[in-house]
């Protein structure tokens, strides 16, 4: 193993070995589990920020609750890298995220201490009252723990489900883990209101007096630091029980506590464990907490920072030898800036993710036309759709993945009232390193069946230009999506004139003799290479990008199995009800008869690593695409040329 532990972190390989140490060793097991976070992430990569931020908290937990037997439940579990490393995955921690590596993020199959699958915000509270629920039914005594940030605090599901908790009376421990971060800084008047109740001066004045009490009983025993803090509380409880949010849902509110006072965090968890009922302890933390870069720096940059030098804090940015095709998120960024200056009515919409989408070039351009509104997919989705009742044309950016969460609003605010909102889908097909819980597999197929909705995917930057020009214009005026992958287009010179594009137009890239390769999206480009790589096979393959899933282009399709018996559909997305299967009804449905292989992303789980190797097992990479089309024709061909 290449990566040293230190000497107490060393010997533990389970939280039971943590739980063997003094109470005043822990703090030096929170420096050494933070060196060897530093230590591996600065290499190998990954989230980094969060994970400083809940050290001491990681280690408290694990060092009070009798994990796995009680569950802890991490909410989004991009901060759960100390959690890992201290429930026997150190070993293979230099493996996060690799292909066939261990998981970014906590995940059941790959260990017991994992209580819950994570990757999506706001989860963490549901989950976690499903198992004290049933912990309770079990007459089961095992305690249930969420950790959730101020961020994922933002998410409809963690107010539905502190909702419901309130009344359950089930034993639930929600910590919230607030650094007024999400990967950017948090937003909304959830925020405000957490910063007032921390800095509040009645509560901080009420607290002062009490200690000032305590102070004078504190000679009559040991126990009065003890009997202190429950009074506190107590008073505290009473206290806020008109004003305090937590309390009039039901909950018992605890803190703020230092989130990185191991000692203190320790005993307030020993004391929390066996109060019944549910239980909010907040605990005020700091992202990046312990590294001075990242913690005196840009926090969202150190939320997910790539390799760098962990003395220096550099990030290490290999500068290519030649200018490189530009992200499509920032093409999105900028042109959804230039178009908005021509079009007054287009407004930029993202939950939460401005950096990760780039909206936050529309942001700084337009302050008061672009809205971050926390992680909340849904209501950014309806959002959208009130503000298309008024007229304007609002760009409502979300990643593939996160749309999951929005489905319901997109049929039934949007669609069914056929409004004019511009879908941008990021992340579309694999996310890469992430992982199943974050690849965009589904949005071509969830789109598909959806009435008056358009969907579509550019092949290049300059398509993805022309179909936002297309998608802002008034007779336009439907459901328009467009999805796009992670990562970089094809074009250094991507920044050309707007041209309107026909809707459900597509387009032939290369004529061809033995077969036809119909693609969608930025996956185009491998069938360019595979055509290359069949050319010197002696095969002449056409190419048909179709740009739109629906309206499908059926002139094309016509030509298609008019000319071709071997037809080939490739899609970085789900096989199932997807491009391929729209080719294939629009076949039966016009009587064609054809041999079409569909190439795509299979019906199971396919898991983290980078997105060509994942496009390699499921064999839509360049090579599996021609050897797709060897195989149809290749032999037959020989055949003819012997
Ligand atoms: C449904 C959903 N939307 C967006 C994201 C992207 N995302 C990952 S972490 C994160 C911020 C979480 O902030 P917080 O809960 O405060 O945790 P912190 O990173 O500050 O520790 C976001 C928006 C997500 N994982 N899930």
């Amino acid at each position: 193993m290449p990566f040293k532990a230190g000497e107490l972190l060393d010997k533990i390989v389970y939280p039971s070995d943590l739980r063997k140490l003094k109470p005043e060793q822990l703090q030096q097991v929170c420096n050494e589990l933070r060196q060897y976070i530093i230590d591996v992430v600065s290499q190998k990569g990954g989230h980094f920020g969060a994970s400083l931020g809940v050290v001491e908290l990681t280690v408290a937990l694990h060092y009070i609750f009798n994990t796995p037997e009680d569950q802890l439940v991490w909410d989004v579990g991009h901060q759960a890298y100390g959690h890992k490393i201290l429930t026997g995955r150190r070993e293979n921690f230099d493996t996060n995220r690799v292909y066939k590596g261990i998981s970014g993020f906590p995940k059941r199959k790959e260990s017991e201490y994992d209580a819950f699958g994570v990757g999506h915000s706001s989860t963490s509270i549901s989950a976690a009252l499903g198992m004290a629920v049933a912990a309770h039914y079990k007459n089961d005594k095992r305690k249930v723990i969420a950790v959730i940030g101020d961020g994922a605090m933002t998410g409809g599901m963690a107010f539905e489900a502190l909702n419901h908790a309130g009344i359950e009376n089930s034993n639930l421990l929600v910590i919230l883990n607030d650094n007024c971060m999400s990967i950017d800084p948090n937003v909304g008047a959830l925020k405000e209101y957490l910063t007032d109740i921390t800095t509040s001066q009645t509560y901080n004045k009420v607290k002062d007096e009490i200690w000032k009490l305590l102070g004078k009983i504190s000679k009559f025993g040991p126990n009065a630091q003890e009997i202190a803090s429950k009074v506190e509380n107590a008073v505290k409880t009473t206290l806020l029980k008109q004003s305090n949010l937590f309390e009039s849902l039901k909950f018992r509110y605890f803190g703020p506590v230092d989130g990185h006072d191991v000692d203190r965090l320790r005993q307030v968890l020993d004391d929390l464990k066996d109060i019944p009922g549910p239980k909010i302890l907040h605990c005020l933390t700091v992202k990046g907490k312990g590294y001075k870069f990242s913690e005196e720096g840009n926090q969202t940059v150190w939320h997910s920072p790539g390799l760098f030098n962990k003395e220096t804090g550099e990030i290490i940015k290999i500068a290519p030898k030649e200018p490189q095709p530009p992200k499509y998120q920032d093409v999105f960024g900028h042109t959804i800036v230039e178009l908005a200056e021509k079009n007054k009515k287009i407004i930029g919409v993202t939950p939460a993710m401005p950096t990760g989408c780039s909206l936050n070039i529309m942001m700084k351009a337009m302050p008061d036309r672009a809205f971050d509104v926390g992680i909340a997919e849904q209501h950014a989705v309806t959002f959208s759709a009130g503000m298309a009742t008024q007229g304007l044309v609002p760009f409502c950016n979300i990643y593939s993945t996160f749309m999951q969460r929005a489905y319901d609003q997109v049929i039934h605010d949007v669609a069914l009232q056929n409004l004019h909102v511009v879908f941008c889908l990021d992340r579309g097909g694999f996310a890469g390193s992430d992982g199943p819980t974050h690849h965009g597999a589904y949005d071509l197929a969830y789109f598909r069946c959806i009435p008056n909705m358009i969907v579509s995917a550019p092949m290049n930057e300059e398509e993805l230009r022309n179909l936002m020009y297309t998608a802002q214009l008034e007779e336009t005026n439907a459901p328009f999506s467009i999805r796009y992958p992670r990562g970089n287009g094809v074009m250094t010179d991507w920044k050309k004139p707007f041209q309107k594009i026909e809707i459900g137009k597509g387009r032939k890239i290369k004529d061809g003799q033995d077969i036809a390769i119909l693609t969608i999206g930025h996956i185009g480009n491998y069938a360019i290479t595979a055509c290359k790589q069949l050319e010197a096979q002696g095969i002449n393959a056409a190419h048909y990008d179709m740009r739109f899933v629906k309206p499908v282009d059926e002139k094309l399709l016509h030509e298609v199995f008019s000319k071709y018996n071997k037809v080939i559909t490739v899609e970085d997305g789900c096989i199932m009800g997807g491009m391929g299967s729209a080719v294939i009804e629009f076949m039966a449905d016009h009587n064609y008869t054809a041999q079409v292989k569909r190439l795509g992303i299979p019906d199971k789980v396919i898991e983290h690593g980078e997105q060509l190797e994942l496009h390699t097992e499921c064999g839509f990479h360049p090579e599996g695409i021609a050897q797709t089309a060897i195989e149809m024709v290749g032999v037959s061909k020989k055949a003819m040329a012997g």
